[in-house]
């Protein structure tokens, strides 16, 4: 990975190497954390960060769900994000909040387990590779089912949860694909290891809904908004895995994986990226930029560093 210089850790930035969490962390042994995935990115005006109220009101929901109190309000949180940025002179950037439940208690019973807190930034490129937001990924479903939502909430993005998507993606890796696609319980598609998933039938926009076991979205939120600004249909319903293959159009969104087309799933080309995709893509782009008014909202722009104090 891409290395900045300092993290904010449980309240103060220390260097990049100095963050670390005793090997006896809770967090570490059952997957007690939660976590967000924001990015910034270079607009006109500066640094811009997404949707960054909506990435701590989910870190927030993702905590409650496992009782764990943040020792930090959402104000401190949201400064913590400017100051990393700001501390590592990055443009855009992927940032890194994470909660997990710390050093002191072996066990499952964790709440008497302290509870360390970081956010952390880096550059991080296209997720799925250099090309793929151009000319679309190969896919695969996996043989792993989703976790289902009697057994792990979906919509809580917590640390534990992701040994099911690890175990997809490398399936899907191992076989020669991009990414997995994992259907849920009941045989209807979820999701990507780590996005959304959209298609697109007769003009008309289709995604899962919540209740297909998916991670609520933001990056999925903003494009049912922006389809919607634009005219385009959406649909939320359950998508069966052969809908994937007759498919006008696919692709996924997510913070990391941003919005990118899939071209192929199981071996089955899908003309992509399509007019939709690349609609949407270009309303997404021109957003995070700052080049669209009508999402001015969605950014908050990083304040520069206050000048050091002049020396004596
Ligand atoms: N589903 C899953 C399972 C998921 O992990 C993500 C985000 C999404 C959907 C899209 O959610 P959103 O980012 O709010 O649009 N995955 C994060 C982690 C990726 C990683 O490799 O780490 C991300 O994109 O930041």
């Amino acid at each position: 990975m891409q290395e900045a210089e300092k993290i904010w850790m449980n309240g103060t930035l220390v260097d990049w190497a100095d963050a670390r969490v005793h090997v006896l962390s809770h967090g570490l042994h059952y997957g007690s954390s939660v976590f967000e995935g924001i990015r910034a990115y270079d607009a006109d005006g500066g640094t811009a960060i997404f949707r960054l109220d909506d990435h701590l009101a989910r870190l927030e929901r993702s905590a409650a769900m496992y009782y764990m109190p943040l020792p930090y309000p959402r104000e401190e949180l949201r400064a913590a994000v400017h100051r990393v940025i700001a501390a590592n002179g990055l443009g855009g950037c992927y940032i890194r909040p994470i909660a997990l439940r710390g050093y002191g208690v072996m066990g499952l019973f964790p709440l008497e387990a302290p509870v360390d807190v970081a956010v952390a930034a880096w550059e991080w490129g296209a997720y799925l590779g250099e090309e793929s937001l151009r000319t679309g990924i190969r896919a695969k479903i996996a043989s792993w089912r989703r976790i289902g939502s009697t057994t792990i909430p979906a919509t809580a993005k917590a640390g534990g949860q992701y040994l099911n998507s690890i175990l997809a993606k490398i399936e899907t890796h191992k076989a020669g694909y991009e990414e997995a696609l994992l259907l849920n319980e009941a045989g209807y598609v979820a999701d990507g290891s780590g996005e959304n998933l959209f298609i697109v039938r007769d003009g008309t926009l289709v995604t899962p809904p919540l209740q297909a076991s998916i991670l609520e979205g933001i990056t999925r939120a903003s494009i049912i908004q922006l389809a919607a600004d634009e005219g385009i249909r959406v649909i939320e319903r359950e998508v069966a895995r052969a809908e994937l293959y007759t498919a006008d159009e696919v692709f996924v969104t997510g913070t990391a994986a941003e919005v990118c087309p899939v071209r192929e799933v199981d071996d089955h080309p899908i003309g992509a990226p399509g007019p939709v995709t690349r609609r949407l893509q270009d309303r997404f782009f021109a957003a995070v930029a700052g080049r669209d008014p009508r999402s001015a909202e969605w950014l908050d722009y990083v304040e520069a560093p206050a000048p050091e104090p002049a020396s004596p």
